[in-house]
């Protein structure tokens, strides 16, 4: 097991597309493995490959009280969006910085689980803001770049400050 190093925003490599999973093996199992320590150190309810510097299509995640309820998701797509809901959201690689989005309220995802064996899956909730969160991440975006061009200045300047402070 290992932890992994989360990228901090503005680092233009959390703008890298992700690739597809080409085969569920023993070292996309073994990046789950350290994905899920580094999202339950972390403390947060999702992770994407992006967010360590890995840019294949893999995201962990779990909403449950007791963290004990890990959802694996490799190389998903979202095959349905219906409605829309808004959500104050939160991001590891946005430490501090919390803001409202839009999106989908109910949305269906497919996915392989860590054995590779596909999988369909109806969301709503949390659940689905949290997959739209990290299926962005795998295109390559942070949910700042819904926020107007005016606060994506403001929270680029404050974490390039904090990282100057606690370098
Ligand atoms: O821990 C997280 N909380 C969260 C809260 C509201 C909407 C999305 C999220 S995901 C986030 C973890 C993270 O950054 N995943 O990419
Ligand atoms: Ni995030």
């Amino acid at each position: 097991m290992a932890l992994l190093n989360i990228l901090q925003y503005p680092d233009e490599r959390l703008h890298i597309a992700a690739k597809p999973v080409a085969a569920v093996d023993e070292r996309i199992q073994t990046l789950v493995r350290d994905m899920a320590e580094t999202m339950y150190a972390s403390r947060g309810i999702g992770l994407a490959a992006t967010q360590v510097n890995v840019h294949e299509r893999v995201v962990v995640m779990d909403l449950s009280e007791a963290r004990d309820e890990l959802r694996v998701f490799i190389n998903p797509v979202i095959t349905r969006r219906e409605g829309e809901t808004t959500f104050e959201e939160g991001c590891l690689s946005v430490p501090g910085i919390y803001d409202t989005v839009t999106r989908a309220e109910k949305i269906t995802a497919e996915a392989l689980d860590e054995n590779g064996k596909a999988f369909t899956l109806e969301a709503d909730g949390l659940l689905a803001i949290c997959i739209q969160h990290e299926l962005d991440h795998l295109a390559g975006k942070v949910f700042v770049e819904y926020l107007s061009p005016l606060k994506q200045t403001r929270i680029k300047n404050k974490l390039k400050k904090r990282t100057r402070e606690t370098l």
